[in-house]
C-alpha cells in the first residue's frame, strides 16, 4: 500500500512509523487511521520487524488529536462508527505482540494521547504538552482514552485530566506515570530506538509472551492472571530460545536468539 500520511522505515528490526500531516498537526482524519490500520496489519506479520516506534511528523507534534474538521460534521451513528474504528486500531496496536514505543515529539491531545496510551512504553520530548482535552469540544475521549488513562496513571489523575480538559507538561506527565521518560528533544529518537533495541536483545517470543502476560492479566482477577503466566511460563519452556538463553547464561556466552 501506497501511504500519503505516512513514512515507514525500517532499520536492523526497528521500524518506525511517522504519523505524516505536519500542517495539521500530524490529526487523525479518516484517511490516516485507515493507513495505521494497513501499517500494523503489515507490521503484525513482517518478521524483520521486531519492535515499533510511533512517531510525529515535524518539531511541534506527535499527534494533535482526531480531526476536528471531521468531528465537527459527524452524526451519532457515524460518531460510534468510527469510535469503534479508532478503537480497534489501537487495540492492534496495543495486541501487537512486539514492543511499540511511543516517541512523543510534541503535542499529544486527544486521539494523539489515546495513540500513545494504546503503546507499551512512552517517552516524551521535554517539550511535549499532553491532554485529552476533548470535553474542550463538547466530547469525550473515544479512541480508548477514558479506560486507558485510569488504567496507567489511576482513577483520580485520569479524571482530574478528562473532566478539566488540561494539557500538562513532559515533566508533569512523568510524574505522574504518563510517560516512562523525559528526553531532550534532539534525543528522542535515538533514546526510543537504544531502548527497542535493548528489548530486542532478549527472547521474541518471550517478548510476545510478556506482553500478553501482563494485556491479558490486568483485566483479571489475581488468581486468574497467576494461572495465565504459569501457563504462559510453561509455554516458554517448548521453545528453542528459552534452551538457547539458559544455555547461554550458563555457557558464559551471549544468547543467540531466533525467535523460535
Ligand atoms: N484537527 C484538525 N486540525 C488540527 C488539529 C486537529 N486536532 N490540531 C491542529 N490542527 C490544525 C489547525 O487547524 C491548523 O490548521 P490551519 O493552518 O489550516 O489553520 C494547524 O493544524 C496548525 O495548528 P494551530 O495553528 O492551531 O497551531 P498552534 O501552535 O497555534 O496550536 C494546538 C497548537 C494548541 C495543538 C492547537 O492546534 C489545538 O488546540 N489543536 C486541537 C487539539 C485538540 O483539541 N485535540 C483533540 C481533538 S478531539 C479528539 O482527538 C477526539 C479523539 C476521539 C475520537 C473518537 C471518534 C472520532
Amino acid at each position: 500500500m501506497e501511504y500519503k500520511n505516512l513514512l515507514l522505515s525500517e532499520m536492523e528490526g526497528v521500524a518506525t512509523v511517522t504519523v505524516n500531516r505536519p500542517d495539521k498537526l500530524n490529526a487523525l482524519n479518516a484517511a490516516t487511521i485507515a493507513e495505521l490500520g494497513a501499517a500494523f496489519d503489515d507490521l503484525a506479520v513482517r518478521a524483520s520487524a521486531k519492535a515499533v516506534i510511533v512517531t510525529g511528523a515535524g518539531e511541534k507534534a506527535f499527534v494533535a488529536g482526531a480531526d476536528i474538521a471531521e468531528l465537527a460534521q459527524q452524526s451519532p451513528l457515524a460518531g460510534k462508527a468510527t469510535a469503534q474504528k479508532g478503537q480497534a486500531l489501537f487495540r492492534r496496536i496495543e495486541t501487537l505482540g512486539k514492543p511499540v514505543i511511543a516517541a512523543i515529539n510534541g503535542y499529544a491531545l486527544g486521539g494523539g494521547l489515546e495513540l500513545a496510551l494504546a503503546c507499551a512504553v512512552r517517552i516524551a520530548s521535554d517539550n511535549a504538552k499532553l491532554g485529552l482535552p476533548e470535553v474542550t469540544l463538547g466530547l469525550i475521549p473515544g479512541y480508548g482514552g477514558t479506560q486507558r488513562l485510569a488504567r496507567i496513571v489511576g482513577r483520580g489523575r485520569a479524571l482530574e485530566l478528562i473532566l478539566t480538559g488540561d494539557r500538562i507538561d513532559a515533566v508533569e506527565a512523568h510524574r505522574i506515570g504518563l510517560v516512562n521518560k523525559v528526553v531532550a528533544a534532539g534525543e528522542l529518537a535515538a533514546t526510543a530506538e537504544a531502548l527497542a533495541r535493548r528489548m530486542l536483545a532478549n527472547g521474541p517470543v518471550a517478548l510476545r509472551l510478556a506482553l500478553e502476560a501482563v494485556d491479558r492479566g490486568l483485566e483479571l482477577p489475581l488468581e486468574d492472571g497467576l494461572n495465565l503466566e504459569a501457563n504462559l511460563f510453561g509455554l516458554c519452556a517448548t521453545t528453542d530460545d528459552m534452551v538457547e538463553g539458559t544455555n547461554a547464561f550458563l555457557e558464559k556466552r551471549k544468547a543467540k536468539f531466533l525467535g523460535a
